[in-house]
């Protein structure tokens, strides 16, 4: 079986892997470059590789638990703990953020922009607490003490729950950092109000980051929320339309977001040049959430479809995604 190789960083000639994140069950051969496992299955195919490239070449070195791999711009970091070593969560989750901002601190590559976090039994509460209330906790604690100056300028995330493993925790950090877009219609994440849990998560909806050549828009987990409260509770159609509103309204607001370029429509709202990573609670649902899908998107759709327990008990279906713009595109619209 040759897994399905699905999304770059940015396009690029392809020739230098940053890194390679698993979904499904598959043993992957040696390899100089972080491998990563998400403990996450695919649902509309058996296993998936997600490969990050660079255009640039790339050295690869461990860092305490962190695989890394590096070019001049760009750096990628993961770490993968057992769910024994990842207990108990809200220490864990600080430490393991800890250590990510010590090794940040160290390189030429400092400014994160997108994280991943996948934890075992995400909707489970132990010692009286939600255990993705329990990371949240743990994150904020890290970044309140190793990055203050982040305080509403957070990274692009997504927390997700997965049936195994403990934690893992992968991102992207580059030399120059990107730019925060919120969602006019949500409350930001990192202002949830204290139901939430006794800390706020802390990611931004979307972050721009412009390369020399071209810009990545990522988009954060996204749901069915307006406000601060989720909506359409039971009703996984209605909570795709929702979040695909969402989606749209970041990337306008993305775009509207001049600061990083004169230009206006920076990027397609049309989402079909976006690489959409769409989380499903129950199985059951694929049906009526693809259905949605197609209602909404089309034929279009760039997408991986997987299994996955969301932060909120309530929440059926989450996406995320990353698209691309190139300078001479946006230069060309801006002159028009
Ligand atoms: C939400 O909008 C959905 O804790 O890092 C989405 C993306 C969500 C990231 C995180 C959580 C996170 O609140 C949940």
């Amino acid at each position: 079986m040759t897994p399905e190789a699905y999304k770059t960083l940015k396009p690029c000639d392809r020739r230098h892997p940053l890194a390679a994140v698993i979904h499904g069950s598959f043993t992957a051969p040696d390899r100089p470059w972080p491998q990563i496992h998400s403990q996450l299955r695919p649902l509309d195919r058996e296993v998936c590789i997600e490969v990050f490239f660079s255009d640039l070449p790339v050295i690869y070195r461990q860092h305490g638990v962190f695989q890394r791999a590096f070019s001049n711009e760009v750096m990628f970091c993961g770490a993968s703990l057992d769910a024994d070593q990842a207990l108990p969560l809200t220490e864990t989750s600080e430490k393991l953020y800890g250590e990510l901002f010590a090794m940040l601190a160290g390189e030429k590559l400092p400014h994160l922009l997108r994280i991943w976090n996948i934890l075992a039994d995400i909707n489970q509460e132990t010692e009286g607490l939600e255990r993705y209330k329990q990371f949240c906790l743990g994150r904020h604690r890290a970044f309140e003490q190793f990055a203050p100056e982040l305080a509403d300028l957070y990274p692009s995330a997504s927390a997700v729950g997965a049936h195994a493993g403990g934690l893992t925790v992968y991102a992207i950090a580059a030399q120059a950092p990107g730019i925060t877009v919120e969602n006019p219609n949500q409350v930001s994440a990192y202002r949830y109000p204290p139901r939430y849990g006794p800390k706020s998560p802390s990611f931004s909806r979307a972050l721009v980051k412009q390369w020399e050549d071209v810009a990545t828009l990522f988009i954060s987990g996204t749901a069915s929320i307006t406000g601060h409260l989720s909506r359409h509770l039971n009703d996984c159609s209605a909570q795709v339309e929702m979040t695909m509103d969402n989606i749209e309204t970041l990337v306008k607001a993305a775009n509207d977001q001049s600061a990083y370029d004169h230009s206006r429509e920076v990027f397609t709202a049309e989402l079909d040049q976006a690489i959409l990573k769409i989380f499903v609670r129950n199985q059951e649902d694929l049906p009526d959430i693809q259905a949605a899908m197609k209602r909404r998107l089309g034929q279009r759709l760039n997408s991986l479809i997987l299994e996955a327990d969301l932060c909120r008990a309530e929440l059926l279906f989450e996406v995320e995604g990353a698209m691309t713009c190139p300078a001479k595109e946006r230069r060309q619209r801006a002159a028009g």
